[in-house]
């Protein structure tokens, strides 16, 4: 993507580990190592259903007998599987365990291999970065995907980050389709200080997204995140009001939407990216935002997303709460994943 770009607003440094330095009691955690260690944690328990999964069962591989025999790979085989990794990825991790298993005699030794090879397939694909002009003109950002899957509260959520950031966020509610959406939206506005632009319910979402660019020009904003529709009335075709939004943001301002911000809802698993693949077809997804991993124990779908879409996965969301997004950082996701 734009990562070349000169001036963007840098992602938080990784996340790896949790900072160590308080622990000996002669370093002074600087308040960076504490922002990074309590982003851990909340990634950490964001994760737990999925790190239960793996580690309660990874344990009980060995309960009967140490080493990894056949019948222990299949039953690794499935565990994996069940975590939505994907079947492939499940078999090329099986390939691996089973190339090293002389060497594995516990539950640590095989989470530590399965968490290196889990790093290495996310690294081959490195897709991380929030690339972000800042070129005078605000940048915008489409937030698309069906019903449900959290696009307002991601809106909420990245307007507080960009609020907290120093920028001045406007949001477009082009989800006109209910009254109680546009609510909703403007609730999250007012909790991270950003504007809204918003017409009545039942209103052109197109108009609603020109109007917001025409608004965010004329303030001087930083950054204008639109949120859409994930569903319509059914005699309308959602991608071509998606694409006519589309068309009304570059009418507005050339060049714009500078992204096109797919949500997926990560307990909906394998399903998420028949989603992302038409969504990407009529729009051109540039990034990928998958939310509710805190409320699943297939966190495995995100190496699945890393491994079968070509499109970055930028954002992954771990709660409800106003803080409750990060930028996906594989480090981190592998440390907090077993
Ligand atoms: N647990 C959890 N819930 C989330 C997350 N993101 C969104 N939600 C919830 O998902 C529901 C639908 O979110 P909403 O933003 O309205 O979805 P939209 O229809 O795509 O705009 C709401 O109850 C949100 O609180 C997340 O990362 N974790
Ligand atoms: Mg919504």
């Amino acid at each position: 993507m734009n990562s070349g770009s000169d001036s963007h607003i840098e992602p938080p440094p990784p996340a790896g580990e949790p900072a160590a330095s308080s622990a000996g009691g002669n370093d002074h955690p600087n308040s960076a190592d504490i922002a990074k260690g309590k982003m851990f944690a909340r990634l950490r328990r964001g994760l737990a259903k999925t790190r239960q999964l793996l580690t309660t069962d990874i344990e009980d591989l060995f309960a009967r007998k140490k080493g990894l025999s056949e019948k222990q790979l299949e039953e690794l085989e499935e565990l994996l599987i069940t975590s939505d990794i994907g079947v492939e990825t499940a078999m090329d991790l099986l390939e691996k365990v089973s190339a090293s298993a002389a060497g594995i005699h516990d539950g640590p030794a095989l989470a530590a291999l399965l968490r290196a090879e889990i790093l290495s397939l996310l690294r081959d694909h490195d897709h991380r970065g929030m690339p972000l002009q800042t070129t005078g003109r605000p940048h915008v950002v489409m937030v698309v995907g069906v019903n449900g899957v959290g696009k307002t509260t991601t809106i909420g959520k990245l307007a507080h980050r960009y609020t907290t950031d120093g920028k001045k966020v406007l949001i477009a509610a082009s989800d006109t389709f209910r009254a109680a959406a546009i609510e909703q939206l403007a609730i999250w506005a007012e909790r991270s200080g950003a504007d809204i632009v918003r017409h009545q319910d039942g209103a052109d979402p197109a108009a609603v997204a020109f109007d917001a660019i025409k608004a965010a020009i004329g303030r001087e904003a930083d950054i204008v995140l639109v949120d859409t529709a994930g569903r319509l009335h059914t005699k309308v075709n959602l991608m071509e009001e998606l694409k006519k939004v589309k068309r009304s943001i570059a009418k507005q301002l050339a060049g714009a939407p500078n992204e096109i911000l797919l949500v997926l809802d990560a307990t909906t698993g394998q399903n998420a990216l028949n989603q992302a693949r038409m969504f990407n077809e009529a729009l051109g997804v540039t990034g990928i935002a998958l939310t509710k991993l805190d409320g699943t124990a297939k966190g495995g779908i995100v190496v699945g997303i890393y491994r079968s879409l070509d499109i970055p996965l930028q954002y992954i969301g771990v709660g409800e709460q106003i803080d409750d997004l990060q930028v996906f950082e594989p480090e981190a996701f592998v440390n907090a994943l077993f």
